[in-house]
């Protein structure tokens, strides 16, 4: 790790061996909305506390509209927290969202504890699961970026003070100098990066004109994207219950029915993705923007509310690296986690989703067939209506195609379907021919 790093790691956690002295002891203070989903947010929190390494002894929680401008939380819950820093004495306080630098200094001078946000830890658990060289300097310059825009606030702060009687010196020398390796630092790390990106530019592009199509494993962290990996590569990906395992994509060879297609495990996404980490990770998420299909892993086991929210985080950073436009295929997976009436209900609800467990292998088969039938033509999305005397185009249609979703109407059963082009094209043909007699 450089030394600026480590520098500007000193607002996040204990490095010095978690074994030796145990997790820190943190004090989670959050002010949500009325109407957010509170035990998501805290307990989504505790999770990635656990990750870094701290265990939350407490938890100081306000509902208000807006956090306050200067000290986060509000007059009465301050004192709380005041009282409960005095009992407690923790290692660290983190904040549900994110802090002005202004916020986290007043607590600081405040409180004599360091204070975190959760962008800063998410930060920390990126620093601690990158393995590549590019994954290291992407969060480098991640936590770079994060630092360096809070010490402009201050600086900027100093500034205003202007000039003039107990400014001057060598403080202010001081100031220019921090600003002028904090810049150097990063347009080394860019130009470092601008190489590595290159060289991977080249594999990439040998990658798409190779004939072989490209699936993404894409979906919230945790919700066993390496996992099915695993289940249907022998990549050996490590797994964890922990936030952010995988940091660095991995592309390996799926043999599907006698196809081959590559599949790319990829870095989780999250609710409120720090910008800094999207930005960073852009070449990593490129993984999923040239896939031909991205396969959309969600935690079955989740309550429903919270499984559409995330997935909906999901879909907001698809969107964002633009790649809300590719095929997208949901897989439910931990099914082995849900019981039968549970499973039932996600059928109804969600008829076109693939329902598998990385633990138990169920499901992997019909995962493997989505992934041949995209190998045996890339995929294309099929809306027509099959009329009610031709029900075996239907069969045909279920055993060719894949997220297939259907509704019964006037003029026969309407549906949609994600399907090879050489099935669709036959399914086509046999549409407008006359029915046998
Ligand atoms: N019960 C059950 N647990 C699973 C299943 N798949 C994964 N898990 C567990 O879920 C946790 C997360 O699995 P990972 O495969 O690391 O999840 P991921 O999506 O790659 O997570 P990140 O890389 O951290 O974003 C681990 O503890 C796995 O053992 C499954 O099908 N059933
Ligand atoms: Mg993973």
């Amino acid at each position: 790790m450089s030394e600026i790093q480590r520098t500007y790691r000193g607002s996040a956690f204990r490095e010095d061996g978690l074994d030796r002295h145990g997790p820190e002891r943190a004090i989670v203070i959050a002010s949500l909305p009325r109407g957010a989903d509170e035990e998501d947010r805290l307990s989504e929190l505790r999770d990635l506390l656990r990750t870094a390494g701290a265990d939350v002894e407490e938890t100081v929680l306000q509902r208000r509209e807006r956090p306050d401008p200067r000290t986060y939380l509000g007059k009465g819950r301050l004192d709380d927290l005041v009282a409960a820093v005095k009992a407690r004495e923790p290692d660290v306080i983190a904040a549900e969202g994110e802090l002005s630098a202004g916020q986290q200094r007043t607590l600081e001078d405040r409180l004599k504890t360091r204070v975190v946000d959760r962008t800063a830890i998410i930060l920390d658990i990126f620093a601690q699961h990158a393995r590549s060289a590019e994954g290291k300097l992407q969060v480098e310059l991640a936590q770079l970026e994060y630092y360096y825009a809070r010490q402009e606030g201050l600086w900027q702060h100093l500034e205003r003070l202007g000039g003039g009687v107990g400014t001057r010196g060598p403080g202010e020398t001081q100031l220019e100098s921090d600003r002028r390796i904090i810049r150097r630092r990063k347009s080394a790390l860019r130009r470092r990066l601008d190489g590595v990106h290159r060289a991977r530019e080249v594999q990439r592009s040998r990658r798409v004109a190779s004939a072989a199509p490209r699936a993404a494993l894409a979906g919230y962290t945790n919700a066993g994207k390496s996992s099915l990996m695993n289940a249907l590569t022998a990549a050996g990906v490590p797994v964890n219950h922990a936030l952010f395992e995988t940091v660095d994509p991995t592309t390996r060879t799926v043999e599907a029915e006698g196809h081959r297609v590559l599949l790319s495990d990829t870095v989780g996404f999250i609710r409120a993705l720090p910008h800094e980490l999207v930005a960073a990770f852009h070449s990593t998420l490129d993984e999923v923007r040239d896939a031909d299909l991205v396969l959309h892993v969600q935690d079955a086991s989740e309550p429903e509310d919270r499984r559409s929210a995330r997935a909906a985080a999901v879909d907001d950073v698809l969107d964002e690296i633009g790649a809300s436009e590719l095929p997208r295929l949901s897989v439910l997976n931990k099914v082995d986690l849900v019981d039968a009436e549970g499973r039932a209900a996600l059928a109804r609800r969600h008829p076109e989703a693939i329902q598998a467990s990385a633990r138990t292998g169920e499901g992997i088969a019909g995962l493997r067939g989505c992934l041949a039938a995209l190998a045996r033509g890339r995929l294309v999305r099929v809306d027509l209506t099959i009329p009610y005397d031709r029900g075996g185009l239907l069969a045909d249609l279920y055993a060719a195609g894949c997220e297939v979703k259907q509704e019964a109407t006037e003029r026969g059963t309407r549906i949609s379907a994600l399907m090879p082009v050489p099935a669709a094209a036959r399914l086509r043909a046999a549409l407008a021919e006359s029915p046998p007699s």
